[in-house]
């Protein structure tokens, strides 16, 4: 896991894959500091666009969901996939948070760090689920 501190304001924190490749060092490593955390205030999925939902996902929320670490889906490399494809994905895992989660936010984000698509609004949105943005009238 890799720690990124940003000021003085929170701490990123990158974990790795829960793929194919290291679903043991995922359990071993992210599911013990996931459930000793209490102070995270999101947990973010990253899913890439061209690939879209997998089994494998439902490690994680099956682990978000058992803890009630409330999360929230990143749809990565929009610049690769095909706005059908894009479109597709974007409303099957909208479609699933929607009927089978519990602390998934309902409201996904597509970016690409390549174009820089969305990555403005998620920036807001860490923003503000970690209390550094004001809002208006709230
Ligand atoms: N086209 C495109 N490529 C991207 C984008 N974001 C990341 N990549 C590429 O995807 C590859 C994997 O990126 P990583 O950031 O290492 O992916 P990761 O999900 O952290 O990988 P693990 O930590 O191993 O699970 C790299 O070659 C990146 O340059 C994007 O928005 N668009
Ligand atoms: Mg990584």
């Amino acid at each position: 896991m890799n720690f990124f501190k940003v000021g003085k304001y929170f701490t990123l924190v990158d974990m790795p894959g829960y793929g194919y490749r290291a679903p043991q060092d995922f359990a071993d490593m992210v599911e013990a500091y996931l459930q000793e955390h209490q102070n995270l205030k999101r947990t973010f999925l990253l899913v890439d666009s061209l690939v879209g939902f997998q089994k494998a996902d439902h490690i994680a929320i099956e682990m978000l969901e058992e803890f009630g670490i409330p999360y929230v889906f990143v749809l990565t490399k929009m610049d690769k996939a095909p706005k059908g494809l894009l479109v597709k994905n974007v409303l099957e895992i909208q479609d699933f948070a929607e009927k089978h989660t519990q602390g998934c936010f309902p409201q996904l984000f597509p970016v690409s760090s390549i174009e820089y698509s969305g990555i403005h609004l998620l920036r807001c949105f860490i923003a503000h689920v970690t209390g550094n943005l004001p809002m208006m009238n709230s």
